[in-house]
């Protein structure tokens, strides 16, 4: 068998759906996915086998206008790094945005800088629109960058997924397979298991607070009836952040160890002990080892 592989870059702005299409393509949940802008803070790599490709499809974070803190230039910068690094870029642009949008301009003129090649567009969340809105959309959207193909599709519901991953395994150049055929993530388990606190965090907290908090996991034991002991810190920034984070009388604290307890006992198919620590680290925006572990630049 020729083996075929590509790295394929999801770019686009916060929101537009980036992760949800990876886990969506991969059939597994690799990256976390809120309703929230900028959720995602680092690459994640979903694997997906089709016929004889390998694809890495490359989740990135939201790219947004003139990022200001440290953390939000490292994420933007981690995002424009991934589709210089990519064989083809998938720009998504939500469906009930115009096709002259602020945030979507701001990509496309992204991409006209690094004068990118193999460019692809997925008009993504067509669940939420009039079929008939479409075309113009797309025909705006082609006249403002020459994408080499458009796509329609809602990664939510998977409809037009197929397509996509259909052509990019077609057009992806012969060569080997770049992780094991059994790979779904490039994720280690322990970081995927504090981004999913991180999710559950971001639901359960509200206003500045879930981008104002980090979540590290400190210790993974397993034990010999298969359960796991996983130790985790959330790290804010005041102590007014650490009651929001605990809430009254424990509240919050409990409800997110309760469902991130919940998920990742899906994730491992094994009971989980899920404990959970809050601490004041007034700096960690500006600690280079949390910036290390996420592949993050922290000089950017
Ligand atoms: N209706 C609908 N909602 C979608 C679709 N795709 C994503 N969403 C929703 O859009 C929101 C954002 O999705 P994400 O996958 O987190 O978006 P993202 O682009 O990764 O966002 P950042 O990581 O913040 O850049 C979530 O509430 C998703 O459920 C879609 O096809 N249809
Ligand atoms: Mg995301």
């Amino acid at each position: 068998m020729t083996t075929r592989s590509a790295v394929v870059a999801l770019a686009g702005p916060p929101n537009s759906g980036k992760s949800t299409l990876v886990n969506r393509a991969v059939g597994a949940k690799v990256s976390i996915v809120t309703h929230k802008v900028q959720t995602t803070r680092t690459r994640v790599r979903g694997i997906v086998l089709r016929d004889a490709a390998q694809l890495i499809l490359v989740d990135t974070p939201g790219i947004f206008v003139s990022p200001k803190r440290r953390l939000e230039r490292a994420m933007v910068g981690a995002a424009w790094n991934a589709v210089e690094d990519a064989d083809f870029v998938v720009v998504l642009h939500d469906a009930r945005r115009a096709a002259g949008d602020a945030q979507t301009a701001l990509v496309i003129e992204g991409l006209k800088e690094r004068r990118c090649r193999r460019v692809l567009l997925a008009i993504n969340k067509i669940d939420e629109v009039k079929r008939d809105s479409l075309l113009a959309l797309a025909q705006e959207l082609t006249a403002a960058y020459s994408f080499e193909r458009v796509f329609m599709i809602s990664a939510l519901t998977g409809d037009g997924v197929e397509d996509l991953l259909d052509w990019l395994a077609a057009a992806a150049p012969e060569g080997p397979w770049l992780y094991p055929e059994d790979d779904i993530s490039d994720l280690p388990q322990r970081l995927l298991a504090a981004e999913i606190t991180r999710e559950k965090l971001f639901l359960h907290l509200h206003d500045e607070l879930p981008y104002a908090l980090t979540v590290e996991t400190e210790a993974w034991e397993s034990f010999r009836d298969g359960s796991v002991k996983i130790t985790q810190t959330i790290y804010v920034q005041r102590e007014a952040h650490k009651r929001m984070a605990i809430g009254a009388k424990g509240a919050t604290i409990r409800k997110v160890r309760e469902v991130a307890q919940r998920e990742l006992e899906e994730i491992l198919e094994t009971r989980v002990h899920l404990f959970l620590f809050v601490k004041v680290r007034e700096r960690w925006v500006d600690d280079p080892e949390r910036y290390r572990e996420w592949g993050l630049d922290f000089e950017g």
